[in-house]
């Protein structure tokens, strides 16, 4: 059978597992961004069409030039759902990973608003500094789709290079500002290759759990969203470590599993295979 999409081929694999990261061609119709970006106005605005609020979502009167961000917009809204069950982005995904089947771990909805705000900014991190005391392994993907074209003057996703051999754990944190400094503080004396991802709208760009990320303020002449779909191997299996848990962790035993069970609840549905 063949897709009817293109999958990453070896030499893609290849070169995500050597990189931390991976820039598809476009794999979302133009149609699905305008509904999602459309959602996520409603959104917003306190209206969610599935009955559900996100966790998280922003408040009127929040800071209008700081970055609005809200998890699970798939139990918010229709189109946000159709994009996190999109089939390429998961079989994408599975390639990736080299696994049999992949559930969603969460969504985030992100909306980074224009004006150049530092506040806007995302600091530099690993995602695994928030799921790592949660999960047995990092057998995780995120899969990062902007609504429009992004460029580094519109606070484009950056990776830095082959960081996730690196280990970096420490001084992560999504909400800094000061990011220059951060990422000196981070990687030391050497530095780091930091990658912008200039995609147009419909590619998705895949990183791995390990690899140190954040994006820059907005520049541009309108709002620069995104949706990040937070993916695992569909085995991938619970644990509790370190201090800090994921609320998963809380929804799993809330939901009758244990820890130490994988994910099989319909708050982390398979997305591949497709259902
Ligand atoms: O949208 C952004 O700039 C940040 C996204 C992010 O941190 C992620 O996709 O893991």
């Amino acid at each position: 059978v063949t897709a009817a999409w293109p999958l990453p081929s070896d030499d893609d694999v290849a070169f995500y597992e050597e990189h931390g990261w991976w820039v598809s061609p476009p794999l979302v119709p133009p149609e699905l961004l305008a509904a999602c970006n459309e959602a996520m106005d409603r959104v917003w605005s306190g209206h969610f069409d599935l009955g559900e609020a996100p966790n998280g979502y922003f408040n009127p009167g929040d800071d209008p030039g700081a970055i609005r961000k809200a998890n699970n917009g798939w139990r918010a809204t229709r189109a946000i759902r159709d994009l996190v069950f999109h089939a390429p982005i998961a079989a994408c995904a599975a390639r990736l990973l080299q696994c049999e089947s992949i559930r969603l771990w969460e969504d985030q909805i992100l909306d980074k608003p224009t004006g150049g705000d530092p506040s806007a900014s995302v600091g530099w991190h690993t995602d695994w500094t928030y799921w790592g005391g949660s999960v047995a392994e990092p057998r995780m993907i995120t899969a990062w789709v902007p609504y429009q074209d992004v460029n580094p003057t519109n606070g484009t996703l950056q990776f830095v290079d082959k960081s996730h051999r690196a280990r970096i754990g420490d001084g992560s944190d999504f909400l800094a500002t000061d990011r220059d400094a951060q990422l000196e503080r981070i990687l030391g004396e050497g530095g780091g290759d930091v990658v912008d991802v200039d995609m147009r709208a419909g590619q998705v760009s895949f990183h791995s759990p390990m690899l140190l990320h954040g994006s820059g303020p907005n520049l541009g002449p309108s709002a620069r969203r995104a949706t990040a779909v937070h993916l695992m191997d569909g085995a991938l299996r619970s644990a509790r470590r370190g201090e800090t848990q994921h609320y998963n962790l809380d929804l799993l035993e809330a939901g009758g599993l244990r820890v130490g069970d994988a994910f099989e609840l319909d708050q982390w549905p398979v997305l591949y295979p497709a259902p």
